[in-house]
């Protein structure tokens, strides 16, 4: 899933333009209301007309609350950004494309938007072009301008049009097993608790699950999900996510802390990063400096240590050391803004190089600033593992020739990521491989794996009445080529993960496809159904020979239920019509041998005398028995075969 967030100058339109997207009102606060005027994040969700379902971040514009803007901005895939025709560009419609620069958000869409006000067309391209000239250079660059009127909705299905092909080509977040969530809202809902809610990334949350509130690691439950208002057993990464977590107070848990499963993130006070100031600062910055952190939905005070400069100057790029006031969860390749504290004044940004540097670096000291360089830098094993994040799982070859690494360089490359666990190779043992081999870089495999396991919880979820996914379902949800879905799975099924499970064969009626189906998941009745099976078992058990027939039970019990008595293995169906308790279907498979065994044959008037049943039972059950290949009809009779 995806969020898009909007930016611009306050007054610009922005919120109006969401509701008219939306139907939603993104301003929320009565204080907002009252100003007409957005001051926190406000958020809605809407369906792109190719069918993605996407969540919206609107953000004050206002110069003011530019820090509430920074909580929720960088958890965005693409801008949805803002100009009003009738006013042009303004200073925040320039601070905000910088954060965006800075933040790295790629790509989006230019909304030029209350044209109604503009009568004169020749304005409309005159700022148009102004607004083009401003984008020069940055993330926006290529964005399309969409003129659109939020008041007689002129524009906006080209404008959804618009942001559909924007996100079209862009990876959709990894799932990569340790989901975070930035903490951007919390409140209490009477009858829940403490609710949170936030963009989720790098993994999925389940209900039930244990989690851990960073810094200050207090422990919680996820009691239940929402995305979009929407109910959710698991949230997948890159959704807008309310948590509900069971044993926290709403005073234990603040704006900008994170959720994290227990272990899989350290918070830090101390961070390396690559920093680009901006070209319009008032004043250089100068080492030592007290500075802003904004990093996820946090923001924290920190002192800047310049590593390698005296003062960075308006638009210098250098290394930077921050000791933070408090810790805050950071991980390689997250990116910041920095901001001066008073007078409030957006600095720059940039990459963080490295979360928990051991030591206060010295300054000016060579190897520092080596170790940094290459940390941020491409060694051939990190050009060779970004060949492998943008093919996929492939063969070794088109990983290559992709990276364009020569061969030599290329197979120390891959020795060093396979070592380092950053790469594996899917179909082979290490050893083994060839150029042929399938391999894949581990955030990718990963993350399908972690898919794969929330399809499978999902449907297992849904259908409470079934043992797993039928392999093939599974296989098409996925759109993965037959030769690597196999492989996939067969992987996945190795680590034990997953299990296949093989229904029964050979049933007259039930499907013999493989279903994929968690360790030790059992099909479990509610009280309701359980009362109607054990009802429909009487009915077995007082007529076991002459038993209700497979459309008697489902009219009692239900399609699914029937189902899931015969994949638990208590009903026998022997043909479209008939089905025995499992017991019973035994008890008269032996009692035939035994007849056919002692007497040479048994006949459809015998067996309908000694079991007290009728013709259409006996038929029935001795040609399953024909199926089953235990006996072979030979005139009138059966025999053993
Ligand atoms: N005529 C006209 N007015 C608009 C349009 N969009 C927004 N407005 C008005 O502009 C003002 C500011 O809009 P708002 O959405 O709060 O701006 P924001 O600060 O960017 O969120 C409000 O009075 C809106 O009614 C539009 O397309 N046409
Ligand atoms: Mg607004």
């Amino acid at each position: 899933m995806r969020v898009i967030g909007t930016a611009g100058h306050v007054d610009h339109g922005k919120s109006t333009l969401i509701e008219a997207l939306t139907g939603i009102h993104p301003d929320r606060l009565q204080e907002e209301r009252e100003r007409e005027m957005t001051i926190v994040l406000g958020f809605a969700w809407l369906t792109l007309p190719q069918g993605e379902e996407v969540g919206v971040i609107d953000v004050p514009g206002h110069r003011d609350f530019i820090e509430n803007m920074l909580s929720g901005i960088a958890a965005i895939d693409a801008a949805l950004f803002v100009v009003a025709a009738d006013e042009g560009v303004m200073p925040q419609t320039r601070e905000h494309l910088a954060i965006l620069d800075l933040l790295q958000i790629q790509g989006g869409v230019v909304a030029l938007t209350k044209t109604d006000l503009v009568d004169d067309p020749e304005w409309l391209d005159l700022v148009e072009a102004d607004v083009s000239e401003t984008l020069a250079g940055t993330v926006l660059a290529e964005a399309p301008i969409v003129r659109v009127s939020a008041r007689t909705r002129e524009g906006l299905p080209a404008l959804l049009a618009a942001l559909d092909a924007a996100l079209v080509d862009k990876p959709h977040r990894l799932d990569l097993g340790r989901p975070r969530l930035p903490v951007d809202r919390v409140f209490t809902m009477p009858g829940f608790g403490t609710i949170v809610t936030g963009t989720l990334s790098d993994g999925h949350l389940t209900v039930g699950d244990e989690v851990t509130i960073l810094p200050g690691g207090l422990g919680g439950r996820v009691r239940g999900l929402q995305t979009h208002k929407r109910k959710e057993q698991t949230a997948i990464p890159g959704s807008r996510t309310a948590v509900n977590i069971s044993g926290l107070d709403v005073t234990q848990v603040a704006r900008g802390d994170v959720i994290a499963h227990p272990g899989d993130y350290h918070p830090t006070r101390r961070i390396d990063l690559r920093f680009r100031a901006l070209a319009d600062i008032s004043t250089p910055i100068r080492h030592n400096t007290q500075v802003k952190l904004f990093i996820g939905a946090a923001e924290v005070l920190a002192r800047l240590r310049l590593l390698g400069t005296e003062v960075l100057k308006p638009g210098d790029e250098g290394w930077l050391q921050l000791e933070l006031e408090r810790p805050v969860v950071a991980i390689r390749g997250d990116r910041y803004i920095l901001r001066r504290p008073s007078p409030g004044e957006t600095l720059g940004g940039g990459v963080v190089v490295d979360p928990a540097p051991k030591k206060r670096h010295k300054r000016f000291d060579g190897k520092t600033l080596g170790k940094l360089e290459s940390l941020s830098g491409g060694t051939p094993a990190d050009i060779l593992l970004q060949s492998l994040l943008s093919v996929g799982i492939a063969p070794l070859k088109e990983a290559i020739a992709h990276a364009s690494l020569e061969a030599q360089t290329a197979d120390q490359a891959l020795e060093a990521l396979l070592d380092s666990g950053q790469a594996l190779v899917l179909n082979a043992e290490r050893a083994q491989m060839n150029s042929n081999s399938l391999v894949v870089a581990a955030r990718i495999w990963l993350d399908l794996k972690n898919r794969v396991e929330v399809e499978i919880a999902n449907y297992l979820a849904a259908y409470p009445l079934r043992h797993g996914m039928p392999r093939e379902e599974l296989k098409s949800r996925l759109k993965l080529p037959a030769r690597i879905f196999n492989v996939v799975l067969e992987k996945i099924l190795a680590s034990g993960s997953l299990v296949e499970i093989a229904m029964r064969q050979n049933l007259p009626g039930v499907s013999p496809l493989p279903v994929i189906s968690q360790p030790g998941h059992a099909i479990q009745f509610t009280p309701e159904q359980q009362a109607r099976v054990d009802r429909l078992l009487a009915q077995f058990k007082a007529e076991p020979y002459a038993p209700p027939t497979i459309k008697t039970c489902m009219e009692n019990i239900g399609e699914d239920l029937y189902h899931a008595l015969v994949d638990l293995g208590q009903l026998m169906p022997v043909s479209s019509e008939v089905v025995y308790r499992w017991d019973d279907y035994q008890r008269l498979v032996g009692q035939v041998r035994y007849w056919i065994e002692k007497e040479g044959s048994i006949s459809v008037a015998q067996m309908r005398d000694r079991f007290n049943t009728s013709r259409r039972y006996v038929l029935a059950f001795l040609e399953h028995l024909d199926t089953i290949h235990m006996t072979v009809r030979d005139g009138d009779v059966r025999r053993l075969k």
